[in-house]
């Protein structure tokens, strides 16, 4: 028996995409636009910047970091400090909104005691890639990491346990939330370059932030 309360159309909000991956595809909606103001605060105090990475290329994505912990790269190596190297200073506080639609997101996909005490923001302009890496500088691999997409869509890179696994591309878009837990924690992904475009809210950009519990 179908009913008027069957709405077909209507696309699904919890999608496991593999082992361990949840996509909640519009999760991010009702805070979207406070999330961005949030990020140009971060911004003022911790400005975006193109880092370095141990091999010397300079990453096309600019980045900065809120929370204590700011994951950082440079000619040493990549760690999570609780210093801003370019300032000297403490990173911008953890926007309380950016901490509960994270712990929102996991709680969403079983795992209800997630409390990021490091978020990455990634800004991505047209032609800017992140090359496939696995995230490993974090303490517990038994924790999630969250992402969220704002801004222009993004194809997403999807491997396996080794740099040669065949990966699988995930298209997202602007408010789509996906955690990455379990199995799929320490799979290699990364981001195909940005087409351009403009969006409503952002323009010209992508923003990603990426919930961890670093430390
Ligand atoms: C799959 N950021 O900052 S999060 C990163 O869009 C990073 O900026 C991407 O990868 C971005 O490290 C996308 C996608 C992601 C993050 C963590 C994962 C995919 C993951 C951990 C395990 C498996
Ligand atoms: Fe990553």
């Amino acid at each position: 028996m179908t009913s008027l309360f069957d709405d077909q159309s209507a696309p699904p909000a919890w999608e496991p995409l593999e082992d361990g991956a949840v996509l909640l595809r519009g999760f991010a909606g009702p805070q979207s636009s406070t999330l961005v103001e949030e990020v140009e605060r971060v911004a003022r105090i911790a400005p975006f910047r193109h880092m370095v990475t141990p091999g010397g290329y300079t990453m096309s994505v600019a980045m900065t970091n809120c929370g204590r912990l700011g994951w950082v790269t440079d000619r040493t190596g990549y760690r999570y400090d609780e210093i801003d190297p370019q300032t000297g200073l403490q990173w911008p506080a953890m926007p309380p909104v950016f901490a509960r639609l994270a712990a929102g997101a996991a709680r969403e996909a079983g795992d209800s005691l997630f409390l990021p005490d490091a978020c990455l923001i990634n800004r991505y302009e047209p032609g800017a890639r992140l090359s496939l890496h696995q995230d490993k500088n974090e303490r517990d691999f038994d924790q999630p990491i969250v992402s969220v997409s704002l801004g222009l869509p993004a194809i997403f890179q999807f491997g396996g346990l080794e740099r040669s696994d065949t990966t699988i591309r995930i298209p997202v878009i602007h408010n789509d939330v996906i955690v990455w837990g379990g199995p799929a924690r320490l799979r290699y992904h990364g981001v195909a370059p940005l087409k351009g475009g403009s969006h409503p809210l952002l323009g010209c950009y992508r923003y990603n932030l990426t919930f961890r519990k670093a430390g």
